[in-house]
C-alpha cells in the first residue's frame, strides 16, 4: 500500500495538474470525466483522505454524513463553494478549501464579454451571420446600446469585481459598487460606494454581478430590485445563478424594462430556464468565467498547495471551513 494519501478527484483536470497529482498522491482520477452520483463519489472516496472536487459535486449535510471517517480534506477546485455545506463539514472537523485570486482575470474577461455581447446584440448577430438570414445593412439595423462612457455598478467587489471594475474604466465606465464595506482608500480608484445596494441601482447603466452566493445573496435580484435600475439598463451575471430570481429577470427582459442580459451562470445548470433561450435579447454563455489554459491550471495548482498544507499539517492558505 502507498504511503502518500489518497485523494478522489471527481472530474477530469488539467494534465500538468494530474501529472502532479500522480507525482505526490495516490490519486483516484476520472479520465472519461463521467459525472459521480453521490452514491458514486461517496463509494469511490472509500479510504481516502481527500477529495478534490468541483462545483459539479454537490457536498449537501446528507452526503457530507455519509462520506468515509478517512476524510480529512475537500480541495475545491473552484472559488465558488456554495455547493458545499460548510457547517456539516465543520462538524464532521473536514477542512474545505477553494481557489480565489488565480481566476479573477478570466472571470472578468468574461464579465465584460457579457456587457460588450449584451450590449451590442452579439448573439442575435451570431445567429442572423450563421443561419444566412443577413440580407443587407440600414442605419437602423442591429443597433444597441453603447458601452462606453456609461456607469457600470458592481455588486460584490471583492477580487472579480475589481478586475472587472478596472476593465470596465478602460471603456471610460464611472463606476459605482455595493459591498458590505468599502474598499481601502488606494483600491477606490474613483469608484462610488453604495452601503445599500437600492441606492445604486437607479446609477447603474449597467449592472455586474460579482458577490458570493450565500442564503442571504439566494435571489437578491428581484422584481422590487429589478425596477430600480434605470430603463433600458443592462444586467449580466459571471457569479451564480442564484442570486437572480430568474421570473423577475425574465420579466424585466420582456417588458424592455432590461435591454438586455449577460449570463454565464443560472439556476439549476445546465437546465436552465428554457425562457432565456427563448428571448432576443440574451446573451448566455455556458459557465465558462474560468475557462482558460492559464486559469485552470492554476486552479489546480492552487487546490494542490492546498492539499499540500493539510497533509504537511500546516493551515491551508485557502481554508473556508
Ligand atoms: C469554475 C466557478 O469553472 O470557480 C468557480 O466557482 O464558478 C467556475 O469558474 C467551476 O466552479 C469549477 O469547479
Amino acid at each position: 500500500m502507498s504511503d502518500k494519501p489518497a485523494i478522489l478527484v471527481t472530474r477530469k483536470l488539467p494534465d500538468a495538474v494530474e501529472d502532479r497529482l500522480r507525482r505526490d498522491y495516490d490519486v483516484r482520477l476520472n479520465p472519461d470525466d463521467r459525472l459521480y452520483t453521490a452514491d458514486e463519489m461517496i463509494a469511490a472516496a472509500s479510504d481516502a483522505d481527500g477529495i478534490l472536487p468541483c462545483h459539479t459535486e454537490q457536498f449537501s449535510a446528507e452526503v457530507i454524513g455519509r462520506l468515509p471517517d478517512s476524510i480529512q480534506v475537500i480541495a475545491n477546485f473552484s472559488i465558488g463553494f456554495d455547493h458545499v455545506d460548510l457547517e456539516a463539514a465543520k462538524a464532521r472537523g473536514i477542512i474545505v478549501t477553494n481557489t480565489p485570486d488565480v481566476l479573477s482575470d478570466a472571470t472578468a474577461e468574461i464579465a465584460i464579454l457579457l456587457i460588450l455581447g449584451a450590449a451590442r446584440r452579439a448573439a442575435e448577430g451570431e445567429r442572423l451571420v450563421r443561419s444566412r438570414e443577413w440580407r443587407d445593412w440600414s442605419p437602423s439595423f442591429m443597433v444597441g446600446t453603447q458601452v462606453t462612457g456609461k456607469r457600470l455598478g458592481i455588486i460584490g467587489m471583492g477580487r472579480v469585481g475589481q478586475v472587472t471594475a478596472r476593465r470596465g474604466r478602460g471603456f471610460e465606465m464611472a463606476i459605482h459598487y455595493n459591498d458590505v464595506r468599502p474598499l481601502e482608500a488606494e483600491n477606490q480608484l474613483g469608484a462610488i460606494y453604495h452601503d445599500k445596494l437600492e441606492d445604486m441601482l437607479p446609477h447603474c447603466d449597467f449592472l455586474a454581478i460579482h458577490c458570493v452566493a450565500t442564503p442571504e445573496t439566494h435571489h437578491l435580484l428581484n422584481r422590487e430590485r429589478f425596477a430600480l435600475l434605470p430603463d433600458g439598463a443592462i444586467v449580466v451575471n459571471a457569479a451564480r445563478g442564484s442570486i437572480v430570481d430568474d421570473e423577475a429577470l425574465i420579466e424585466a427582459l420582456k417588458s424592455g424594462k432590461l435591454a438586455a442580459a449577460g449570463l454565464d451562470v443560472y439556476n439549476n445548470e445546465p437546465d436552465i430556464h428554457a425562457a432565456y433561450r427563448e428571448l432576443p435579447n440574451t446573451f448566455l454563455l455556458p459557465h465558462i468565467g474560468s475557462a482558460t489554459h492559464e486559469t485552470r491550471d492554476a486552479m489546480g495548482f492552487r487546490a494542490l498547495d492546498n492539499l499540500d498544507a493539510v497533509f504537511a499539517g500546516r493551515e491551508p492558505r485557502d481554508r473556508v471551513a
